[in-house]
């Protein structure tokens, strides 16, 4: 990727296909000559910034459209370069054909993530800040466009940015230490510097805890229904959605793949998983559906077991929570069928793990489904969710961080030995490293290649 690239670029920036409007978005020193060279209007040349002017885009005597032209001169634009942005009228045809024509007078079109990639190499934002931006874009729930909303605003860059300045001016006290080595002395205080990184270590080290929640928070949190075949797995899920999504029969063995729908409980996304029942497979198609099962239930956030309250032994449900529990992964009991036999709960309690949730519903009735939302939320986010705390969701970043602890860690064993100073100071630039690769005070061509790359074209 070229960085220093002083064209002009184009691109749609409103989704592919057919709309009310359509914003074509130049972006480049020619933006503003590029767009009036086939304006029909007044010269956008001699508009101030952040006006807007009616008038048709020709090609030649051709009339393509009629369009509102916006003009955003540099700095003040998403770039910080001349941005143009021109609303014509959202038919694929009329898109395409002035897009051509702005090639055609000098513009090249952009790549994925392009203008946000200029906007990060012109200072608008930090590298983690430019990421937020699409993330943004495909946050799906209230919870996961607040994390990326808390990203781009500074999140824990700016933490991270102090932090980073304090450990720089120690990195450069160290680093006057080695031009006076046979004088041994200590201009950076080893005390204050084993402090400093304690705080680091604490900040990070809570930025990585965070990761669990953030991705889940962004992803959907996987959450897996299984139980015994017709103990009521699909009739719960089709419940939960509150539309008729999954296959419902009194044959056992009716789902035989694993069902995924999204449900958004209190602003959070929720992957239901809806699963084959659980038993001695009947055929080979059953038996790696039970597999697929397992599979799930390992990789899932929380394990909804749904058993029949009316037929199941409590020999039987002792078997599956045996079978099922996996450590780690939080469980919901669900006793289904209540409105078949009410009352029967207590003969159940006895055989449940210690600290376990039981609810009774009917999925069929849609009784109590509700509360089970409810109790969906507080197992996996209740506490640990308050709004404005910051959330890890990027794995880059989780994978600098936890980096930058291990060099932490390796400067703190570093003066704990009375290493020399060439070798703290080793330690600490490994530490500054990876710390701005967060933010983007460290970048290679390849990193930004690799992140701008997933935008999509025309952000
Ligand atoms: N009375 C009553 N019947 C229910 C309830 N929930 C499910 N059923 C019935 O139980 C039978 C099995 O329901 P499913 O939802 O297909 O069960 P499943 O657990 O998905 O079964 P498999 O996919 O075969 O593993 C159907 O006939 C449902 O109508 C309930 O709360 N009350
Ligand atoms: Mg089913």
């Amino acid at each position: 990727m070229n960085l220093l690239t002083q064209d002009t670029i184009v691109a749609l920036a409103t989704p592919n296909g057919t709309g009310a409007i359509g914003v074509i978005r130049l972006s480049g020193p020619d933006a503003l000559a590029i767009a009036n060279s086939v304006f029909k209007g007044k010269n956008l040349t001699k508009q101030p910034s952040h006006t807007i002017h009616f008038g048709t885009i020709t090609d030649g005597d051709l009339v393509l459209d009629e369009v509102l032209a916006s003009l955003f001169i540099a700095p003040r634009s998403y770039t910080r370069e001349n941005v143009v942005e021109i609303s014509c009228h959202g038919s694929n045809y009329i898109i395409q054909s002035i897009i051509k024509l702005l090639i055609r007078h000098g513009a090249r079109s952009a790549k994925p993530g392009e203008f946000t990639l200029r906007a990060f190499l012109n200072g608008q934002f930090d590298l983690s800040q430019a990421e937020a931006v699409a993330d943004l874009i495909a946050s799906d729930s209230k919870a996961s466009q607040q994390v990326a909303l808390q990203q781009l605003r500074g999140g824990y860059s700016t933490e991270l940015q102090t932090l980073r300045e304090q450990l720089v001016h120690f990195a450069s006290m160290i680093e006057l230490e080695l031009d006076f080595a046979e004088e041994d002395v200590e201009f950076a205080n080893r005390g204050q510097l084993k402090q400093l990184i304690h705080d680091l270590t604490r900040v990070i080290g809570k930025l990585i805890q965070s990761f669990e929640l953030g991705n889940a928070v962004k992803q959907g949190i996987n959450t897996v229904i299984a139980g015994r075949p017709n103990a009521g797995k699909s009739t719960l899920l089709n419940a939960l959605l509150n539309e008729d999504r999954a296959i419902v029969s009194h044959i056992a063995g009716t789902t035989r793949d694993t069902i995924e729908e999204t449900l958004n409980i209190n602003g959070i996304n929720f992957r239901l998983i809806d699963t084959a029942g659980i038993r001695e497979a009947t055929d080979a198609i059953e038996q790696i559906g039970v597999q697929k099962t397992m599979e799930k239930i390992s990789q899932s956030a929380l394990l909804l077991y749904v058993f029949d309250a009316e037929t199941i032994h409590p020999d039987e449900l002792q078997q599956d929570i045996n079978d099922l529990y996996k450590p780690g992964i939080p469980a919901l009991i669900v006793a289904n069928k209540i409105d078949l036999s009410p009352g029967y709960l207590e003969k159940f309690k006895p055989h449940l793990p210690e600290g376990s949730t039981l609810i009774a519903i009917s999925a069929k009735e849609k009784l109590h489904i509700d509360e089970l939302k409810q109790l969906i939320y507080d197992q996996t986010i209740q506490g640990k969710l308050n709004g404005n705390e910051t959330l890890v969701t990027n794995i880059r970043h989780l994978e600098a961080l936890q980096k930058t602890e291990q060099a932490l860690i390796k400067t703190l064993q570093g003066i704990d030995h009375q290493v020399t100073s060439d070798f703290l100071a080793m330690d600490i630039k490994q530490a500054l490293h990876y710390l701005g690769e967060i933010t983007g005070a460290v970048t290679t061509d390849d990193l930004l290649d690799n992140i701008f790359s997933k935008f999509c074209i025309g952000k």
